[in-house]
């Protein structure tokens, strides 16, 4: 077998190309009619994550909806670029062709009704683009931006063209954005190394149009700080510090959970109070899984 190459990008002319995704001529038929439920089902909102695929499950889609399952909503997943990874890190990266992420929206969009979106990863500058004008186009409420630059190994997950993306397409069109302090140093080029620079990046972020920034990962001793800026008032959030391995895609959670709560009514400081605590039980109650980075245990209860 050849060895992965490091980083494959999808054709740019998919729509005919042998192998490459295609459009049906013809809507699927109908499916069968069912009986309306008489009581209102329990998973009634629906989430969707827009975001890669992790074949290992710790990250990207993956995490995503099984965080969207722990909070008992309907998740809905449209891929934005297939990652080869396990826990020790990412063999290769094929990022969809861009007119394809933007057929998935379509076929999700035109149909089920949205409580909440998360935005993670996206690959490529022209998929942060059509994400954006879709946000705009199809009036997306209570997205989340997870603004993913590269994984906890190191391995780009945008390509450098996109942080400007990011940063005056994006940014204004969520409701909330959650850059860990890598994050929020290269969007803002303020160094973010302490509690206080992390509310100065958080300032500078909420400058440039996003309504409430949370910047994640900060730590005084043995508390984890997160800071959450509305524009007016500045908010920090701590728990307590788990040392552990099982952490990989600990941000994709994060942001999802908020999103969650978002959809079923929480105001943005209540959310960043339970996802936080959701993650703090779901990193604590992980079970070793892998060699490298474990999963987090999306399916602890989130309440
Ligand atoms: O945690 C960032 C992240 C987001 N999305 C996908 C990933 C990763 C990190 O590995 O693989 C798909």
């Amino acid at each position: 077998m050849k060895p992965p190459r490091s980083r494959r990008r999808g054709p740019s002319h998919p729509m005919r190309t042998p192998g490459a995704p295609r459009a049906l001529e013809s809507p699927p038929a109908p499916s069968p009619a069912v009986a309306t439920p008489t009581t209102v089902p329990e998973v009634s909102r629906t989430v969707l994550t827009i975001a890669g695929l992790d074949p290992s499950g710790g990250a990207g889609v993956a995490a995503d909806l099984k965080t969207i399952a722990a909070y008992r909503h309907h998740g809905a997943a449209v891929v934005t670029s297939v990652t080869a990874q396990n826990t020790l890190g990412i063999q290769a990266i094929y990022d969809l062709p861009y007119e394809f992420v933007a057929q998935q929206i379509e076929s999700v969009v035109s149909d089920l009704t949205l409580s909440a979106v998360k935005v993670g990863m996206l690959g490529t500058a022209r998929t942060a683009e059509l994400v954006a004008s879709l946000i705009h186009s199809f009036d997306l409420r209570h997205v989340v931006l997870d603004p993913v630059l590269r994984s906890t190994t190191g391995t780009p997950l945008l390509e450098p063209e996109g942080l400007d993306v990011l940063r005056r397409k994006l940014l204004p069109r969520v409701e909330v954005v959650t850059p860990n302090m890598e994050e929020a140093q290269a969007l803002t080029g303020v160094r973010v190394s302490d509690l206080s620079s992390m509310k100065d990046a958080a300032r500078v972020l909420h400058e440039m149009g996003a309504r409430h920034v949370v910047v994640t990962g900060g730590h005084l001793g043995q508390r984890a700080i997160d800071v959450l800026f509305d524009g007016e008032r500045m908010a920090v959030f701590d728990s307590t510090r788990i040392t552990s391995t099982s952490t990989h895609g600990i941000g994709c959670t994060f942001s999802t959970a908020l999103a969650c709560l978002l959809a079923r009514g929480s105001d943005v400081a209540e959310a960043v109070d339970g996802a936080k605590r959701y993650v703090s039980r779901a990193v604590g109650t992980a079970g070793r899984i892998g060699r490298g980075a474990g999963p987090l245990n999306h399916l602890v209860s989130p309440y």
